[in-house]
């Protein structure tokens, strides 16, 4: 699928036009990242005025990757309001200005557009009905809705009242809402009847029903109308949104937010254990989003952007809603899919909108590719000037389709390398200053020092090209401040490893020209159709179910996913593999995670491979399921190495 001798040589230098409008150029680019590595004290200073505040910050920043003491502060003595900022304070120039476009699921159904002024009044009214609901400044409350306008109000709700907000993805199941519920202790869950996605639709308010009953009974449902669709209704506890806001008021006074206090929560998978909630504090998230967003894709005043990711994703939170609403900006929020009803919707929605930056994954490109480039071609792409991919690396071929069918070699591509943890983008190529490369997410946003570390020594290596863990050195505004609940876990997953650095989690090669890639998770995430999902959560929910007594799950290369995941299953000894089991576990799975996490490839495994202290040697399992026997390595650890051969021999097709 790919091909890196070519992509090497391939170069795309910015067209004159492309420079000619930009933010930053070249020679801007330089002076300015060589300035925020020099002096970041006197670089934030400046940027993070770009943000309103209350009272002004007089700290720019308290930062220590010192193990034991892992620390980090921006503009901490500041004090603002993240809601003022995306809406009241665009309302005297811009309050008749399109805020959010809202395209949803059902081509024939109306689009809207939603104004400044009116995402004022929605949102105040929202933050009222919460604080009827009891809701206080320093409380969580859980969104569970679809991809409606109304997602974008409860967060901008939470954050005008001080509440911390935690989105959970609609695609997820009960269980799965349930944990996140109660690991943030949440008062409220925000859902909607039903979510219409690709002509189907998913029964979000029962599934919240199903959730709540694992939760606290304290805890309130706040229930938004999207299809109509019927609903049980449980007295007290659930509150009828559309009701509600008929009564509520339309003005709702910003609270006065530190700096540092938490914004949201966003769970999200590591190598071990359930998901960890990232957690993002106001001033600093916020100055980061909104500069990235407008450098990153080149936003100007007129523009129409689209993202097309999910709010229950960072890349929703920071690209969807706060970045582009902090700027003032146009906005869309797409509620289905790209496939449906057929697979020029993506482009029927860029034609009618006349989108000018359009931000996807590779998944969908991917995906988008394999249908023809006649779905493209039928549709008038002309406003488009700046395309962008996110969520896992590209690969040149899909970047070369999108070059050429979707941007028509006219529009430079950005491949943002950033992560939850990150709040922003943190390697990208700006479109005005670099050249792009099919498949590199190239050079440093401003203040990002990335370092390449030999893996084993955790020694810098400063020559290029190379290729090592990629970390990076020192702090950005945008940083997550530790994991909800949990400082340790956030000390050891990301600064114990290599010491004195943020480890991301993700391998990365530096060419000859200094420009990175990379190279995908070192760790045990895997990444499914842009979707971070821990092995070990997959194997937690197989081992749940009674016929299971052993799993163990990894990653193989998928052609349209990225990656797929494959499961390696040792069933009890009374039972015996079938069809029908296998079916059984896939459904299983989704019920315990969701259709995100629904296995590729179940392999029956008598054994696994194990060392004699008992660790399962993964990187076999790997080998095994990437097809690669030749390269099982060192083998002479293993306990019982005929378990190897089995599953070489009865390996599934993939
Ligand atoms: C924003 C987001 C983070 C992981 C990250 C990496 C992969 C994201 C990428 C990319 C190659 C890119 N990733 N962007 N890999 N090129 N442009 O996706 O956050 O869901 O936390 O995932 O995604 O492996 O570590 P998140």
């Amino acid at each position: 699928m790919t091909n890196p001798a070519q992509s090497e040589t391939a170069v795309f230098p910015p067209s004159p036009e492309t420079i000619a409008r930009a933010h930053v150029d070249a020679a801007k680019y330089d002076a300015m990242y060589a300035a925020s590595v020099a002096d970041p004290e006197a670089f934030w200073t400046e940027h993070g005025k770009r943000i309103d505040w209350i009272k002004p910050f007089t700290k720019v920043r308290n930062v220590s990757f010192e193990p034991g003491n892992i620390h980090i502060e921006w503009f901490g003595d500041g004090t603002l309001n993240v809601a003022a900022n995306c809406i009241d304070r665009h309302l005297e120039t811009r309050g008749d200005q399109t805020a959010i476009i809202f395209e949803p699921d059902d081509p024939d159904e109306a689009a809207e557009h939603i104004t400044y002024a009116q995402l004022h009044r929605r949102v105040c009214r929202m933050a009222n009905i919460l604080e009827t609901m009891g809701v206080r400044k320093g409380d969580r409350v859980v969104i569970y809705l679809p991809m409606i306008p109304e997602a974008a109000y409860a967060m901008l709700a939470c954050a005008r009242i001080g509440a911390i907000h935690s989105i959970v993805f609609a695609g997820f199941s009960p269980d799965a809402l349930a944990a996140r519920v109660n690991g943030c202790d949440a008062k409220v869950v925000i859902t909607a009847d039903h979510a219409p996605r690709g002509g189907r639709k998913t029964p979000l308010k029962s599934n919240a029903d199903a959730a709540l009953l694992h939760c606290k009974d304290t805890v309130k449902c706040l229930v938004v109308k999207r299809t109509g669709g019927q609903t049980t209704w449980v007295e007290g506890r659930d509150h009828d949104y559309n009701e509600m806001v008929l009564e509520a008021n339309d003005y709702s006074r910003p609270v006065e937010m530190n700096a540092e206090d938490p914004l949201f929560i966003l769970y999200t998978s590591g190598s071990t254990g359930q998901p960890k909630g990232v957690v993002h504090t106001s001033g600093g998230y916020l100055a980061y989003a909104a500069m990235t967003h407008e450098i990153t894709f080149d936003y100007h005043d007129g523009d129409v952007y689209w993202c097309t990711a999910d709010v229950g994703w960072v890349t929703g939170h920071s690209y969807i809603v706060y970045g582009p609403l902090a700027n003032g900006a146009t906005t869309l929020m797409f509620e289905g899919v790209p496939t449906w009803p057929d697979a020029s919707r993506f482009w029927q929605v860029c034609e009618k909108h006349k989108v000018t930056q359009f931000y996807t994954a590779p998944t969908a490109i991917r995906a988008l590719m394999g249908q023809g480039k006649g779905f493209v071609e039928k549709c008038d792409l002309s406003s488009l000037r700046l395309l962008g991919t996110v969520g896992e690396p590209i690969n040149p071929e899909a970047w070369t389709w999108y070059n050429e069918v979707v941007g028509q070699g006219r529009c430079p591509i950005v491949d943002t390398w950033w992560q939850t943890e990150t709040g922003g983008h943190l390697l990208t190529p700006l479109p005005g200053a670099h050249a792009t490369k099919p498949g590199a997410a190239m050079k440093p946003f401003f203040g990002v020092q990335p370092v390449v570390l030999d893996p084993q020594s955790g020694e810098e290596i400063h020559e290029s090209p190379t290729e090592g863990v990629l970390c990076i050195k020192d702090s950005w505004p945008g940083q997550m401040r530790t994991v909800w609940g949990d400082h340790e876990r956030f000390e050891k997953t990301y600064f114990s490893d290599y010491k004195g650095y943020y480890f991301s989690g993700d391998g990365c090669r530096r060419d000859a020209d200094g420009d990175y890639w990379i190279t995908g998770r070192v760790d045990d995430v895997i990444n499914v159709s842009g979707h971070r999902m821990g092995t070990a959560e997959v194997e937690s929910a197989l081992v749940a179910h009674a016929a299971v007594a052993e799993a163990a799950v990894v990653g193989y290369p998928h052609e349209i996913k990225g990656q797929g995941i494959y499961c390696y299953v040792t069933l009890m000894n009374d039972r015996e593999p079938s069809e029908e089991l296998r079916k059984e576990l896939r459904s299983w799975v989704r019920t315990e995670i969701g259709p995100i996490a629904s296995p590729d490839v179940i392999q029956w495994a008598p054994g696994l491979p194990k060392t004699r202290s008992g660790k399962i040697m993964r990187r076999i399992l790997r080998k095994i399921a990437e097809n690669d026997y030749g390269a099982l390595g060192d083998t002479s650890t293993l306990a019982d190495p005929s378990v190897v051969d089995d599953l070489i021999a009865n390996r599934a097709a993939t």
